[in-house]
C-alpha cells in the first residue's frame, strides 16, 4: 500500500481536501443505493434501514421522549442524523487515508456494512434488498482512494507541486453533479414505490384484521406460529424488479376459451363479485423436507370461478394460464379453479392489502396446489386454454406441468442440535396437505414405535396444523421422525425426493442431546 508520508502540520489543506474527498465518495454511495433502490423498487434504502434500527435499537421510553421534545419531526431530524454521522465519518475516512489508505477503506467497509446490516434486520428482506447498500459501499470504496489522489500532490511525481485548487474543485465538482443527478433520478424512480405504497395505505377493503379461528394454537412454546405474520411470511418469486401497480390502473383481461372477454378495473374485481375470506396455507415446490417456504393466511378475494363463470369458460378448456403484470406465467387446472374449493383472486392477507412483495394489488391463491403452478401475484391477465397448447415459466424450465402439494410435516422445537434435559420434553411443529387435510400426525424416537401426536385445530381442510407430542426423553443422542396422515387416510410417504419436478418427499427428523 502506498503511503503519502507525514503531512506538514502546517497545512491544513491535504487535509480539507482529504476530508471532502471523503464526503464526495459518501455521496457518490449514497446516490449510486438511491439509485439502485429506486430502480429494483426496493422499499428502504440503507440510510432509511439504519435510522429504523436506531428507533429499534433504542429503549421505547427514550423514543417517546425524543418525540415529544422534536414531534413529528423526529423522522426527519433522525434521517437528518444518520446521513450527518455517515458524512462526518466519510471525511474521517479521507483524512485517514492520508495515513494509509487502507485505514480509510476500512472505514468505508465498516460504514457499508453498518448499512447492509440494518437492511437485513428490517422485516420482509431479502438478499437482493441488500444490493443498494453493497452497490453504495463499493462505489464508495472505488471512489475514495481516485478522489484522496485527485487532491495531493502527484504520487508518482513527489517533486512536483500540489494539484492546483482549480484541478482539484474541477473533480470535486464533477462528481457531485453526477452524484447529485444520479440520486435525483433514484429518487424518482423511488417515488413510484413511494406511490404505491401511499395508495396501498389508502386502500378500503371489505377486511379487517384477521382474528384466529378458536383451538388451532396448541400453545407449546416453539412451534410456528398458526397465522403466518406477513412480515413472516416466505417470499418466492424471480421479480429482481419488483412489479409496481397502482390498483387506480390494474385491469384484468379474461380471454381464450371464453364466451365473453372480460376487462375488469380493481372496482370492477370487488364491486361485481362476492367477496369471500378463506384461511388458505401456500407451500413452495422448492421447499426442502423441514424447510421454511410454508406459510398460513386468511386471504380476502372474489372466487376465480365467479370471474370465469362471468366469462363463459368452453367446454375443450382444461387449464388457466395467468400472467402477472412482469410477464411470469403459471398453468392451473380449470378443475381446481371450479370445484368449489377456495381458489382465490385475493386482494388482502390478513385482513390487510397485499404487501407490494406478495403480489400487490391481486394474486391468486389456490387450495392444494404448490405456489408455481397456482399462486400468481401481481396478477394481470388469464387465459382460459388447454396444457397441450402452453407450457408455463417454470413447467419450461423442467419442473411439472402439474403439481399438487405434497403431504408435509415438520419438527419446530426442538431443534436440530438442540440439548434437551431428561424427562419430559415438548416435541411439536406443522403438519400441512392442503385440500385434503391432516388426519394425524405421528412422532418416533430413533427407530421405535410411531405414536400419535395431539393435533390443533383447524377452520378448513386447506391449512397447515400445529401438532404436539410430550416426549420422555432418556439421556443420549437421539432422532426423532415426524410424518403425517392426510384426510384420505393416505401416510406421508418415507422414500426421499429433491424438489424437483413436483415437490420434495420424506420423513423430517432432527437429532438432539439428551443430558444425563
Ligand atoms: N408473478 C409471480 N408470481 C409468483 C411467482 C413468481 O415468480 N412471479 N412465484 C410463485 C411461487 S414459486 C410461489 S411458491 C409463490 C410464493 O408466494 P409468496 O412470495 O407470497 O410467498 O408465488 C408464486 N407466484
Ligand atoms: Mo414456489
Amino acid at each position: 500500500m502506498r503511503d503519502y508520508g507525514p503531512v506538514a502540520p502546517s497545512s491544513v489543506r491535504p487535509l480539507v481536501r482529504a476530508a471532502l474527498a471523503g464526503v464526495l465518495s459518501a455521496a457518490a454511495g449514497l446516490a449510486v443505493a438511491e439509485l439502485v433502490a429506486g430502480l429494483l423498487g426496493i422499499a428502504r434504502t440503507p440510510v432509511v434501514a439504519v435510522a429504523e434500527a436506531v428507533v429499534a435499537l433504542t429503549p421505547g421510553f427514550l423514543v417517546e421522549q425524543a418525540i415529544q421534545a422534536v414531534g413529528t419531526a423526529d423522522k426527519p431530524l433522525l434521517l437528518a442524523g444518520v446521513l450527518l454521522a455517515l458524512l462526518g465519518l466519510s471525511a474521517l475516512a479521507g483524512v485517514v487515508s492520508l495515513r494509509r489508505r487502507t485505514y480509510g477503506q476500512l472505514l468505508v467497509t465498516a460504514l457499508a456494512a453498518v448499512g447492509v446490516a440494518a437492511l437485513l434486520t428490517r422485516p420482509q428482506t431479502g438478499p437482493v434488498d441488500v444490493l443498494p447498500g453493497v452497490l453504495g459501499g463499493l462505489t464508495g470504496l472505488m471512489l475514495l482512494p481516485l478522489l484522496v489522489d485527485a487532491g495531493q500532490r502527484s504520487p508518482t511525481d513527489p517533486s512536483a507541486g500540489p494539484v492546483p485548487r482549480r484541478d482539484f474543485l474541477r473533480v470535486a465538482l464533477t462528481v457531485a453533479a453526477l452524484a447529485g443527478a444520479t440520486g435525483a433520478v433514484g429518487r424518482l424512480l423511488g417515488g413510484r414505490r413511494g406511490g404505491v405504497e401511499a395508495a396501498r395505505a389508502d386502500l378500503e377493503l371489505p377486511t379487517e384484521p384477521a382474528a384466529l379461528p378458536t383451538g388451532v394454537e396448541l400453545g407449546v412454546e416453539g412451534i410456528s406460529p398458526w397465522r403466518t405474520p406477513v412480515e413472516r411470511f416466505y417470499r418466492i418469486d424471480t421479480a429482481l424488479i419488483l412489479p409496481l401497480v397502482q390498483p387506480g390502473e390494474w385491469r384484468l383481461r379474461v380471454h381464450g376459451d371464453v364466451d365473453r372477454e372480460l376487462d375488469l378495473s380493481f372496482s370492477d374485481l370487488l364491486g361485481q363479485h362476492e367477496v369471500v375470506e378463506a384461511w388458505v396455507t401456500l407451500s413452495c415446490v422448492s421447499n426442502e423436507v423441514g424447510g421454511p417456504l410454508v406459510g398460513n393466511a386468511r386471504w380476502t378475494g372474489v372466487r376465480v370461478a365467479d370471474v370465469l363463470a362471468r366469462a363463459g369458460v368452453r367446454p375443450e378448456a382444461d387449464a388457466v394460464r395467468s400472467t402477472s403484470a412482469d410477464g411470469w406465467t403459471c398453468g392451473t387446472p380449470l378443475e381446481a379453479l371450479t370445484d368449489g374449493r377456495d381458489a382465490l383472486l385475493a386482494v388482502a392477507m390478513n385482513g390487510r392489502p397485499l404487501p407490494v412483495e406478495h403480489g400487490f394489488p391481486v394474486r391468486m391463491v389456490v387450495p392444494g396446489l404448490y405456489g408455481f403452478v397456482s399462486a400468481t401475484k401481481w396478477l394481470v391477465d388469464l387465459e382460459v386454454t388447454r396444457f397441450d397448447r402452453f407450457a408455463a415459466y417454470w413447467t419450461q424450465r423442467g419442473w411439472a406441468e402439474q403439481a399438487p402439494a405434497k403431504t408435509a410435516s415438520r419438527i419446530d422445537v426442538p431443534r436440530a442440535g438442540d440439548s434437551v434435559p431428561s424427562g419430559p420434553v415438548a416435541v411439536g411443529g406443522v403438519a400441512w396437505a392442503q385440500h385434503r387435510g391432516i388426519e394425524a400426525v405421528e412422532v418416533r424416537v430413533d427407530d421405535g414405535p410411531w405414536a400419535r401426536a395431539r393435533l390443533g385445530g383447524v377452520p378448513s381442510v386447506d391449512t397447515w396444523r400445529q401438532w404436539a407430542w410430550t416426549w420422555e426423553a432418556t439421556p443420549g443422542a437421539h432422532r426423532l421422525s415426524v410424518r403425517a396422515v392426510d384426510g384420505d387416510g393416505v401416510v406421508q410417504t418415507g422414500e426421499t425426493a429433491g424438489p424437483v419436478p413436483d415437490g420434495a418427499t420424506g420423513w423430517h427428523s432432527v437429532e438432539v442431546d439428551v443430558d444425563g
